[in-house]
């Protein structure tokens, strides 16, 4: 029912073909799906009563064997409605997905339940790939679920602490590599060619972005099968926007939801090679050979991901912008102060990009909006306290307390 299909080219290969890139043409794959059999699959099944969760839509999803899946309890991420961040923006109707409520804490685990499940059906035994983070913290947890031997390469000294501890304790081979995140991924890419054995768990691999689509699904369901005028997104190798897009097009296509959002990609501007495309006008994107932000998530240059984002921006009529480390942070700090909710700075580059946006008049104000935010805030706690103002540190009296409350002036502590 489904077929590994070119984006390019549009060469097809067996769904239990291990193939990152087209043999023919080189470009990346995506899986493609008979709808009216899947639309035929979906009558039959009780799907609609399952809880909100990626497997919800198992059979949206390319596995053969349902005994072999790997989960965590991944999916079912709240949509906040914003009301206050709202207000403060001007705007009719605003929403969060908080990507962090999933198990490591970021939208990777989507990807990586229904990836390391491909790879325990392949028989695969070692899974890899190269991360800023959050990938590496995912593979490692569910490669530890399913007993595979899991390596993973992060660049030297500029991963958020969170992430590290995480893809340590789960048991992965951590391996830092002196260079930046495109050249470990370009590593990992010819390693998976040339030893066979070692399954790549990258979002060049189209089952992780299967997992990811259903980011998209669960937004029409929450929103009551409907799909918001707009989706921001951060985007990095740009493989969550693609895969959000092609969610949204799959329900549209089996008739679930009527309209289709404008998908918004937001890149910090050290590292925003897809928005200069999109601002430009231009079919292809120029690499950024030495990416920079304080948003270690998306420091990437080349995006393996990137023709798929420039279609889904387009298609969607979207747009793409970027946002300074500056903007990022005071986003991060405004989501968490008037909304309860503590995103990484990468996750906050939505909001950022949501306030330039506006402030440009780029965006009606009587959309329906939702943010995308990636990943959790304890991902990289260094940061959050770097921007806060510092603790109060005080004697254990009650007077030195009442003082920094404003209960008491300074000079009745001293007189006391
Ligand atoms: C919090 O972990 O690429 O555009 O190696 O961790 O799909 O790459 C992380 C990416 C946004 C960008 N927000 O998503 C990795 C990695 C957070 C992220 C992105 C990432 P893509």
């Amino acid at each position: 029912m489904a077929n590994q299909v070119c984006i390019n080219c549009g060469s097809k290969y067996e769904i239990d073909e291990i193939v990152y890139f087209c043999r023919k043409c080189g470009d990346i794959l995506e899986i493609k799906y008979d709808y009216g059999e899947l639309s035929k699959a979906l009558k039959r099944s009780d799907w609609r009563n399952a809880p909100l969760s990626v497997w919800r839509y198992r059979d949206f999803m390319p596995i053969n064997d349902p005994t072999k899946i790997v989960s965590l309890n991944e999916g079912g991420t709240g949509l906040h409605p914003c009301m206050r961040l709202a207000k403060h923006l001007g705007l009719r109707e605003l929403y969060v997905k908080n990507e962090g409520e999933n198990p490591t804490g970021s939208f990777k685990d989507r990807g990586m339940t229904v990836g390391v499940t491909k790879a325990v059906e392949l028989g695969v035994k070692s899974v890899i790939c190269a991360s800023t983070g959050n990938t590496s913290a995912s593979l490692a947890a569910y490669a530890a679920k399913a007993g595979l031997q899991c390596a993973v390469l992060i660049p030297t000294g500029k991963i958020a602490y969170g992430k590290l501890s995480q893809a340590m304790i789960y048991g992965a081979k951590v391996i830092q590599v002196r260079g930046n995140f495109d050249q470990a991924l370009d590593i990992v890419l010819k390693l998976s060619e040339k030893h066979r054995t070692i399954y790549l768990l990258n979002s060049v691999n189209p089952f992780r972005i299967e997992g990811q689509k259903s980011l998209g699904y669960e937004i029409c369901d929450q929103l009551n099968q409907q799909a918001p005028d707009r989706v921001i997104v951060p985007v990095g190798n740009a493989g969550n926007i693609s895969a959000i897009w092609k969610g949204f097009k799959e329900f549209h296509e089996l008739g679930f939801v009527k309209g289709l959002p404008k998908m918004t990609g937001i890149q910090a501007a050290g590292a925003a090679p897809i928005a200069q495309a999109i601002k430009t006008g231009s079919d292809t994107i120029v690499p950024v050979a030495a990416p920079e932000t304080v948003a270690t998530a998306i420091r990437i240059g080349a995006p393996v991901s990137w023709k798929k984002a420039l279609n889904a921006i387009r298609e969607s009529k979207g747009t793409a912008e970027t946002v300074t480390d500056e903007e990022i942070l005071s986003a991060q700090k405004l989501l968490a102060r008037v909304e309860g909710l503590f995103v990484e700075p990468a996750s906050a580059s939505s909001i950022a990009g949501l306030i330039k946006l506006v402030e440009n008049g780029l965006i009606d104000k009587d959309e329906r909006i939702v943010c995308v935010t990636t990943g959790h805030g304890l991902k990289d706690p260094d940061t959050a306290v770097k921007m806060s103002e510092k603790p109060v540190e005080v004697d254990a009296e009650m007077a030195a307390i009442e003082y920094v409350l404003g209960l008491k002036r300074a000079m009745e502590v001293v007189a006391r």
